[in-house]
């Protein structure tokens, strides 16, 4: 077998600086450590809820908590690392890193109604610069396209890991030993698709442009589309993507009339940026309302939720002009 490219070896040869090298070698080191624990499930006590509510006011599983807690300790402990955020915690932390650089965000297991059923989980990563050694969260509140670095892992048949420093997106699998190995250098979203992935159940309370596109697709090949449309949904943002990324598709998870003042589910900083900078530099788009980009959002909130819809270009501008 010849000898294939391990993620050191890769960050190693970027043009980016030895310390967000760092910054990305602690996180996928993190994100076997994870790993680990996702796979052990039950052997592990892994499953089930963990009795406690996050700042999302949602049931917190083991997972959750465990994943949440096996990165922060590996990120705080990084010496370039000035602080983090995450999904799981209602406020930044700090480091006491004198020599701190980076921000990390993260949604340390998305995916969580998947744990108890071993259906694919994963975990999503987002990077900025510090603007110094001490931040505080403001400092966080910074647009998508200030991001140095995005990636997730999917904890799925394979366990891979998708990473982008804004050259190109290139995809990595663990190897029986531990050992992240390039397998997939240069991923890119096929411009066009058949294949669209959205919560079915929620159709009744979209509004009208989405209800317009879905229908268009579930009309198929006798409708305006003049083709039929494969449906999927994996009920975790990052196997969605994931395959989105290996063989297109789109995602979207629009505003609904369930909670009309919620924007949507997803949240902007550790689910909507770091994968709307995958998509773009895979050669996709991601739009929040079918006019902003994700990446051009200007926070307001740590935790603050947006709309979403992003995949392969010519079918994300299907669903902008429906
Ligand atoms: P968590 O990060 O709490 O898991 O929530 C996000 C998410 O699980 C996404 O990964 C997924 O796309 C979506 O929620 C599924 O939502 P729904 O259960 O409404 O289909």
């Amino acid at each position: 077998m010849t000898d294939r490219l391990s993620l050191d070896a890769h960050l190693n040869g970027l043009d980016v600086p030895a310390a967000l090298k760092t910054v990305l070698a602690t996180t996928a080191a993190a994100c076997v450590d994870i790993r680990n624990v996702v796979s052990g499930g039950a052997l592990v006590g892994a499953l089930g809820a963990s009795g406690a509510v996050n700042v999302q006011d949602e049931e917190q599983k083991k997972l959750d908590v465990i994943a949440n807690d096996i990165l922060t300790e590996a990120l705080l402990a990084c010496p370039v690392v000035a602080g983090v955020a995450s999904e799981e915690m209602d406020t930044v932390q700090s480091a006491t890193n004198p020599s701190g650089e980076y921000l990390v965000l993260f949604d340390p297991l998305d995916g969580s109604s998947n744990i108890d059923i071993n259906a694919p989980v994963g975990t999503i990563v987002s990077v900025l610069k510090a603007p110094s050694a001490t931040p505080v969260e403001t400092d966080f509140l910074q647009a998508g396209h200030h991001q140095v670095a995005a990636l997730y892992a999917v904890y799925g048949g394979q366990t891979m890991l998708v990473l982008t420093t804004r050259q190109g997106v290139a995809g990595f699998t663990l190897s029986s030993d531990g050992r992240w190995l390039m397998t997939h250098p240069d991923v890119t979203v096929p411009t066009h698709t058949k294949e669209f992935a959205i919560n079915m159940s929620n159709q009744r309370h979209w509004a009208e442009p989405v209800q317009r596109y879905v229908a268009g697709c579930l009309a198929g090949a006798d409708g305006p589309r003049g083709k039929n449309f494969n449906m999927r949904w994996v009920a975790a943002m990052v196997a969605d993507v994931h395959r989105i990324l290996m063989r297109g598709g789109v995602f979207l998870y629009p505003w609904d009339a369930r909670e009309p003042n919620k924007p949507g589910k997803l949240r902007l900083m550790y689910e909507g940026n770091p994968m709307a900078l995958l998509i773009e530099q895979a050669g996709g788009k991601a739009t929040t309302d079918g006019v902003q980009s994700i990446l051009d959002v200007i926070p307001t909130e740590l935790h603050q939720r947006i709309p979403v819809a992003l995949g392969s270009a010519a079918e994300v501008d299907q669903i902008v002009s429906a």
